[in-house]
């Protein structure tokens, strides 16, 4: 079999999505996710100027050699742009070889470990009585576990409160927003901390124990501020705790580590095995975040979770909406297959997007399961896309109080 074209799509139904597909002179296509948030256009080019003549003439079922070829071959090594645009080859091609095999991608990852995916949904509210809304209304979705995030007293805007967000500019439950310039948010890190600790307490005392709840730090608080909310959050017992701090510095999570037994996850602003290194060989974390999007695809997403395996760390795939549905679907299979898997994280994509990319996963009391057609099982609708062409957009930042730029 032969590569005979690479085509990059660039759609934006409810939001930008950046998608390869790369076709055979044996008629069999394949798709694969390069969608990298606010960036989209960066791994576009990266792919359509620097990867597609490259693929012309190549044999599709050699994933392993063309995963290697493009990371060594283009010197410049790792970087969210690199990683995308590998990921979208490695899936795409992994799409190919499944239905050559007329086969689900998860059966030629080792064929299912389990059943059904345990997701978890991102309920929000302003206050108490909007977020035990929110939380009810994704219980009645099928949810079976939460993300928990609630606006601050004195806090204007906070990441990952939906009802907030009163614009009209932004995309659904997601925080980018199509617009010239990004929003600014304001924080603090002191009222952040102070406020969050009662949030949980109130959400056990109304929906029990046995309910796994999550929250995101979104990379605000620095080490010893992450150990104490750590300790703090222990009486209610959460499934984890997100992004407590900003981990390019990874020795920073020793210090954390020490002071809590709320389980970690970290790692959706990762793209190599690289960045875990020391977060995985000294058990300082319990979730690996990455995407498979983000990350180089399933073939580098499955060496960096069996070595995670090896220290009983276990998957939290990232799967926000920026996420397109073709890179939900290659996270479903890998999910399926592999044995240390922990949750996946499943925001739902709006109609629009659904109209562009025809899934066949399913999603059936609080267990995703990624279906049994051939391949990864998404077709994209290349007129539809055609309808929504990209819109400019951008993630916000975030400000103190006195002006200094935070970590959004
Ligand atoms: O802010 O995907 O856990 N999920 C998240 C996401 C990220 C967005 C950034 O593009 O933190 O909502
Ligand atoms: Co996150």
């Amino acid at each position: 079999m032969k590569i005979t074209a690479a085509d990059v799509i660039v759609t934006s139904p409810d939001r930008n999505f950046v998608t390869l597909k790369i076709t055979t002179d044996e008629g069999i296509t394949g798709l694969g996710d390069g969608t990298l948030n606010g960036r989209e256009l960066a791994v576009a080019s990266y792919l359509a100027d620097h990867v597609v003549p490259l693929l012309i003439g190549r044999d599709p079922h050699r994933i392993e050699d063309t995963w290697q070829f493009l990371y060594r071959s283009a010197y410049w090594r790792r970087g969210p742009v690199t990683m995308a645009a590998i990921a979208a080859v490695d899936v795409a091609l992994w799409d190919i070889k499944a239905k050559a095999a007329g086969m689900p991608l998860y059966q030629l990852l080792g064929g299912a470990s389990r059943n059904g995916i345990m997701a978890y949904g991102h309920a929000s509210g302003r206050d108490l009585p909007e977020l035990f809304d929110s939380i009810r209304q994704h219980l009645e979705q099928g949810y079976r576990s939460i993300r928990v995030q609630t606006s601050v007293p004195g806090v204007n805007a906070v990441y990952g409160v939906a009802a907030q967000s009163t614009d009209g500019l932004r995309y659904d439950y997601e925080p980018a927003r199509r617009a010239p310039l990004p929003a600014e948010e304001d924080w603090d890190t002191r009222a952040y901390l102070r406020h969050l600790p009662g949030v949980f307490e109130a959400v056990r005392n109304e929906f029990g124990p046995e309910l796994p709840l999550l929250h995101d730090g979104h990379h605000r608080m620095t080490p010893i501020q992450a150990a104490k909310l750590g300790k703090e959050l222990e009486p209610y017992d959460l499934f984890w705790l997100e992004d407590c701090t900003p981990a390019e510095n990874q020795e920073a999570l020793r210090l954390v580590r020490q002071h809590t037994t709320t389980p970690l996850a970290i790692g959706e602003v990762f793209n190599t095995v690289w960045d875990y290194q020391t977060l995985i060989s000294e058990q300082l974390i319990d979730y690996v975040r990455s995407a498979v999007t983000h990350t180089g695809g399933i073939t580098a997403m499955r060496k960096l979770l069996d070595y995670a395996a090896q220290y009983q760390i276990k998957s939290g795939i990232h799967g926000p909406t920026d996420i397109s549905p073709v890179g939900m679907a290659a996270a479903l299979h890998l999910d399926l297959a592999i044995h240390n898997f922990g949750i996946q994280e499943y925001m739902r994509h709006g109609a629009a997007t659904n109209e562009v990319f025809r899934q066949s996963f399913t999603f059936t009391d609080g267990y995703l399961h990624p279906g049994e057609q051939p391949g990864l099982g998404v077709e994209l609708d290349e007129e539809a896309a055609a309808r929504f062409p990209y819109q400019q957009a951008y993630l916000p930042f975030s400000r103190l109080k006195d002006g200094t730029v935070h970590d959004w």
